[in-house]
């Protein structure tokens, strides 16, 4: 149902300043930058081997990810999924007993279709459901 680790999430307060720790120190590939208005953030991705972080920054002060960053500041902010059947993996998901903030799947950056598992039914861990957009 889920195939592997899409992304990491990282909350932080400028991409222009994180970006080049990324890229250029760690020497991760930036797949470029893209806002997503429906959740109020700009994320850009990079992408090392198989495995990509996606850096988020807010665009708005009542961002879910600008609250974020008042209470905990930059860091780890989610660990995102892989699924091509995201219906039914949040279907399986609440039949185990997990708490969906999305029932229904919503749009992510590069057209995937995301749907998040609530914090506090993961033990403190946002955990986000991913179906790639291809
Ligand atoms: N990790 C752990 N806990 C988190 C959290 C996170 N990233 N975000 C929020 N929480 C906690 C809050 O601290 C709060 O805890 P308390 O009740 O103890 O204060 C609780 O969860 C509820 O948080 P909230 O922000 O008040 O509640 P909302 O229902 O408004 O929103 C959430 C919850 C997680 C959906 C939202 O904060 C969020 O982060 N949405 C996702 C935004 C995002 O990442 N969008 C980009 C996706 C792009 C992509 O991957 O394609």
């Amino acid at each position: 149902m889920l195939t592997k680790i899409n992304h990491i999430g990282i909350a932080v307060k400028s991409l222009d300043e994180t970006i080049p720790f990324y890229r250029d120190q760690l020497g991760m590939t930036f797949m470029g930058i893209e806002e997503v208005a429906e959740q109020k953030v700009k994320v850009a991705m990079l992408q090392i081997g198989d495995s990509k972080i996606e850096l988020l920054e807010p665009t708005a002060d009542d961002s879910p990810v600008a609250k974020f960053l008042e209470k905990n500041g930059p860091g780890v902010h989610h660990v995102a999924y892989e699924t091509e059947e995201i219906e039914a993996a949040i279907t399986h998901l609440q039949a185990k007993g997990a708490r969906m903030i999305d029932t229904v799947p919503r749009n992510g950056a590069h057209g995937a279709r995301i749907a998040f598992v609530h914090p506090k039914s993961s033990n403190g861990v946002l955990t986000e459901l991913c179906q790639p957009g291809h």
